[in-house]
């Protein structure tokens, strides 16, 4: 597996819960570089943007209201096969169903307030990455 990069949200209830360093040392401990960051808030067009691919599902709203109702992480995140690898620490969607020590096993409060975003492929961390990062942001 090559070195890869992925696209990572600490969303808005990690920061509300002041815990983007406790998810951050997760990540570095997983062995990923956190290789850009910044703290943003999203505006609707942006989050909308986002979760295009989900707009026709009945949580949408819901999930752009939750995405812009305070500051966000932006991340790129860098290793040894990053896409599928963040995924493992990040754990299952609903945190009910996430493995024990994953971010949102420990971290995530329900399906939808669970913590952190990471990319599902290649092609959707390039999209992702590109959304929220000029190169010159990514320092590896
Ligand atoms: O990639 P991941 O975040 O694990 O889940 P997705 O199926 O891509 O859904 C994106 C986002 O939407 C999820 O993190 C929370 C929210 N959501 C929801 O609120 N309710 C669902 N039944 C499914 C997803
Ligand atoms: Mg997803």
């Amino acid at each position: 597996m090559a070195i890869q990069r992925t696209f990572s949200i600490l969303k808005p209830d990690a920061t509300e819960r002041n815990i983007t360093g406790a998810i951050n040392a997760l990540i570095e401990k997983a062995g990923l570089r956190i290789v850009a960051q910044k703290r943003i808030h999203m505006t609707r067009g942006q989050a909308e943007t986002f979760y295009a691919v989900h707009k026709e599902r009945p949580f949408f709203g819901e999930l752009v209201d939750f995405m812009t109702s305070g500051p966000v992480v932006v991340q790129v995140l860098e290793g040894e096969g990053a896409i599928a690898k963040y995924r493992d620490v990040m754990g299952a969607t609903d945190p009910s169903k996430a493995a024990d020590g994953t971010i949102r096993k420990l971290h995530a409060k329900s399906i939808g307030e669970n913590s952190v975003h990471g990319s599902d492929a290649p092609e959707t961390a390039a999209i992702e990455i590109a959304q929220f990062f000029a190169g010159n942001e990514i320092v590896g």
